[in-house]
């Protein structure tokens, strides 16, 4: 739904009428998200392009789809690498690093005004079979790690707002994945303060996060990175941020402390973050969504982006990609879908409405402390 505007005639009609009869002013008249949002909250979207290599490939729309690539520039004002920043894409072969489409998509941003979120480093997915099959030594794979943050974290130095330098490092139970984490399991827990402190030398700049999924909640997840984070700060570790992935499902009900659950890693002076939201659901029959679902879909939307403009440190709020064609999450989850903001032709869906509408209501000034990031435009 686009905001109205007034056409001039009407909008001179409306002032002959007395102040008590004429209607309140639409609180804003942005048409995009990038412009409606207040000051100090950037909107992202992951870019697509080449899936896991594991999945299906579908062509890559960042260099194909021009209608894809209109909305990505036009509504966005952050973006995040789906795959491209990741080892198995940008590290293909131990002296090998390969930056074409992660160049591609840092200079779409600087021509677009936009900042970047880089996304990841330290994970136990997505990692190149050279790696994970390696049989390297500890000081060697030290030495790799160390090798992959300075050059792609330098490489990028003062175009990333937002780094994810730690992905997933917990599972669900709040125990370190100290199995399937191969710089976990070969180098123990103290790789997590040196890939910190590596990304912070390449890159002053860049805010330095933890990143992961369930961690919406106040639960044993969300509770381990509070303390391994305190850890870190207390003995000087440069970590900046927590973010939440946000990848919801309508099956499971909306994350309803998401707020003061991220109020209180802003209150340890963290910059916070939504970094992937997107509202999966199972669809009747494999078939389309639902009103209902699409309405349900829409609040969930809204609820996730009115906690990031309510929690005072979170400046970032990301969508992992768009239209359903492009998403993840039919590959992943069979009977699922319909997660994104648009349908396939690029209309917006209810749930785009809603992030409007809730950006609009929030007005140009939120009362967030200044944004301390840099547009790569700048
Ligand atoms: O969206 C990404 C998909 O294309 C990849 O196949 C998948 C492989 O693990 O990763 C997806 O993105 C993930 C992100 O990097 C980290 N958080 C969970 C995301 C969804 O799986």
């Amino acid at each position: 739904m686009k905001p109205i505007r007034l056409v001039p005639a009407a909008a001179a009609a409306l002032m002959l009428l007395p102040a008590y009869a004429q209607a309140a002013p639409a609180p804003s008249q942005a048409e995009t998200l990038r412009d409606a949002a207040p000051d100090g909250l950037v909107i992202g979207s992951a870019v697509a392009g080449g899936g896991h290599h594991d999945e299906a490939p579908y062509p890559d729309p960042f260099s194909s789809d021009q209608p894809y690539r209109d909305v990505l520039g036009r509504e966005f004002s952050s973006l995040s690498p789906e795959n491209q920043m990741k080892w198995e894409y940008i590290h293909p072969a131990r002296d090998t690093y390969n930056f074409g489409v992660a160049d591609s998509i840092v200079d779409f941003a600087h021509q677009h005004g936009q900042v970047m979120r880089g996304h990841t480093l330290l994970w136990h997915s997505q990692n190149p079979d050279w790696l994970e099959n390696g049989d390297f030594s500890p000081e060697e794979l030290r030495e790799i790690l160390h090798d992959h943050i300075s050059t792609v974290v330098g490489r990028y130095a003062g175009k990333i707002q937002q780094w994810d330098v730690a992905n997933e490092i917990f599972d669900e139970n709040g125990n370190l994945r100290t199995t399937d984490n191969i710089w976990i399991r070969e180098l123990g827990p103290g790789i997590i303060a040196d890939a910190f402190r590596w990304a912070h030398e390449a890159d002053p700049q860049a805010k330095l996060f933890f990143n992961d999924y369930g961690v919406e909640s106040d639960n044993a997840k969300s509770d381990a990175y509070y303390a391994l984070i305190q850890e870190l700060l207390a003995q000087g570790v440069p970590v900046q941020g927590f973010s939440a992935q946000a990848h919801l499902n309508l099956d499971d009900g909306f994350p309803a402390d998401l707020t003061p659950n991220l109020q209180r890693f802003a209150d340890l002076g963290l910059e916070t973050s939504i970094t992937e939201l997107d509202v999966r659901m199972t669809l009747p029959d494999g078939g389309a969504p639902t009103e209902q679902q699409l309405a349900e879909q829409a609040d969930y939307y809204a609820r996730a982006l009115r906690s990031c403009l309510d929690v005072t440190t979170c400046h970032s709020f990301t969508v992992w990609g768009l239209p359903d064609k492009y998403s993840w999450v039919p590959g992943t989850f069979p009977n699922q879908g319909a997660a994104t903001i648009y349908w396939d032709d690029f209309t917006p869906k209810p749930a785009y409405d809603a992030l409007l509408r809730t950006l609009s209501e929030a007005g140009p000034k939120s009362g967030k402390a200044e944004n301390e990031g840099m547009t790569t435009s700048g």
